[in-house]
């Protein structure tokens, strides 16, 4: 299927992997890409270091374009900007903040640049600042969130800007992928379909909460200080929202998150972990390989959209 975002990116189907922090490295990287679309090392909060050996050891495993995301509160930040450009990167996403200050130096290397957007007025001001497209991400989706709906916020940010927008939050299967198309999108994010990926290392008791997670299994902690998370409810999210609501500072919630993500992916903590997924989380039922996920997706939303 071809849509300005499979032509800028030249990739072959337009299905972007999320950048999620400890979950996406290089092995679901690399076949992401390998099966069409488009893997996307998630920097999170590691060192610059580790980010420069991931991309290596995404080149080893594919010729094709991959990404990296930076998570912009990652104090090294900049030095993994300045990796991105060293090793010759194809594509890169940001999260959690505005990027503004290394766009100049990604596009005079030639990057293609899409920033996550929550919302209309950050969205325009990328435009004008000269990204390549931006994507708008809904609230339904795991992980670091803003306030508003994929349902509301992809037409709104699709009526704004003039790049392409690709969409994100909420969408697993070809009926979501359709739905995003025909709200304006021109390609989908997705990242708790692929947590639970064949080729995904996040530990197996996280995939199976995960693939045993109903509708509104998901919770979001952090709504006091301004840095909303969405997960899925355990004894962690539990103890969190309790100490939240009595009006605990900053300092004492934070020890109970530091390293949580870790433990989830890494150790399978289930209790003690934060398990980031979004509320689509629900529906996944089956571990597949990228590949067939991403056939299986295509065919539906070909299937729908009356295309071929
Ligand atoms: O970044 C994400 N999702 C993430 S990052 C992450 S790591 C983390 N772990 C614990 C606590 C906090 C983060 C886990 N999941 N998604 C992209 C995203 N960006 N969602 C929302 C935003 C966003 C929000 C506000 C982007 C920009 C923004 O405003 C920027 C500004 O300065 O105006």
């Amino acid at each position: 299927m071809k849509t300005k975002i499979t032509e800028l990116l030249g990739i072959e189907y337009p299905i972007i992997q999320g950048g999620m922090a400890w979950v996406a490295e290089y092995h679901l990287v690399a076949a992401v890409s390998e099966a069409g679309g488009l893997g996307i090392i998630g920097a999170g909060g590691a060192p610059a270091a580790f980010v420069r050996e991931q991309i290596q050891k995404t080149k080893e495993l594919t010729n094709k374009p991959f990404g990296v995301n930076v998570m912009l509160m990652n104090p090294e930040a900049d030095e993994i900007a300045k990796v991105i450009v060293e090793e010759g990167v194809q594509v890169v996403t940001t999260g959690a903040g505005n990027p503004g200050k290394y766009l100049a130096d990604w596009k005079a290397a030639g990057i293609k640049v899409a920033p996550v957007v929550a919302s209309v007025g950050l969205a325009k001001m990328m435009e004008r600042a000269g990204v390549d497209a931006v994507i708008a991400e809904g609230t339904e989706s795991g992980g670091h969130i803003g306030s508003a709906t994929t349902m509301t916020l992809v037409p709104q940010v699709v009526d704004a800007v003039s790049i392409p927008v690709i969409a994100a939050g909420g969408i697993a299967d070809g009926r979501g992928f359709a739905a995003a198309m025909m709200l304006g999108a021109e390609a989908v994010q997705m990242g708790t379909r692929f947590v639970v990926a064949k080729e995904s290392i996040v530990h197996e008791n996280y995939k199976k909460k995960i693939l045993a997670a109903k509708d509104i299994d998901s919770e979001v902690t952090g709504t006091t200080h301004g840095h909303p998370v969405r997960q899925i409810r355990n004894n962690m999210t539990r103890e969190y929202i309790k100490l939240e609501k009595a009006g605990a500072p900053f300092e004492e919630l934070e020890h109970l998150t530091l390293g949580a993500l870790r433990k989830a992916v890494v150790e399978g903590d289930t209790v003690n972990g934060t398990l980031m997924a979004g509320q689509i989380a629900g529906m996944i039922k089956e571990e597949m390989t990228c590949a067939e996920m991403i056939r299986e997706i295509m065919e539906q939303a070909e299937s729908l959209l009356k295309i071929s």
